[in-house]
């Protein structure tokens, strides 16, 4: 059975919504961040991580990648050839690098960083943030997911910080952003990961 690792109101809620959605059968294990449980199976301390027996896997968009070639039956994979490869490691990577950049980086400003080197990065994580929806907003396009009509790992990373982004109060000024995070963020299979541990910050 898989393993879960991560702590509540982490990035584990992406994982545990993977999970869901694929009908896999997981154990949630609740580490503190940073603990040495967590050093134990990540360098860096940080959650999540997936145990898949011998295997460990850090990083949440490289968990969600795994686990939708993995059971690439559920059809939450790329599209076919190197070509749908690329596409969804670009959705992948704008995901974390751009759109989820400004949100953690307010976060850690305001709990987690030592308190000497805090500053107020509110108003530019809310501009950045801003201008990464618009990108977003194009990038959909009129396709209802990322990668046209399917629901896919991309779209889990996405509306995992759709649900962020709202817990935050982050403005999300597009009416088609807004839809498609209501979209994916209303999938029963999200809810039931909530509700196993994956409740959002
Ligand atoms: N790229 C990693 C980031 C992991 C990460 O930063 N996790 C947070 C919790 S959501 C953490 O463990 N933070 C501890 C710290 O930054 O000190 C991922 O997507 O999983």
């Amino acid at each position: 059975m898989y393993k879960a690792v991560g702590s509540r109101g982490s990035r584990v809620s992406r994982v545990l919504w993977m999970l869901e959605e694929l009908g896999q059968p997981y154990e949630f294990v609740e580490v503190k961040l940073r603990s040495p449980e967590a050093y134990a199976l990540n360098p860096s301390g940080k959650v999540p991580i997936l145990i898949d027996g011998d295997l460990k896997i850090t990083d949440s968009a490289a968990i969600c990648v795994y686990l939708a070639d993995k059971h690439a039956d559920k059809g939450m994979g790329a599209n076919p050839g190197l070509a749908g490869r690329a596409e969804m490691d670009s959705w992948m990577h704008f995901a974390q690098s751009e759109l989820e950049a400004p949100l953690w980086n307010k976060l850690r400003h305001r709990f987690l960083l030592p308190k000497d080197v805090r500053v107020d990065v509110g108003p530019a994580a809310v501009y950045d943030f801003a201008s990464e929806v618009q990108a977003l907003d194009r990038r959909l396009g009129d396709r209802p997911f990322a990668l046209g009509d399917r629901f896919t790992a991309v779209d889990v990373l996405l509306g995992d910080m759709g649900a962020w982004a709202r817990a935050g109060k982050f403005p999300v000024d597009s009416e088609r952003v807004g839809a498609y995070f209501d979209r994916v963020l209303s999938r029963p299979a999200r809810a039931r990961a909530q509700a196993n541990g994956g409740a959002m910050r």
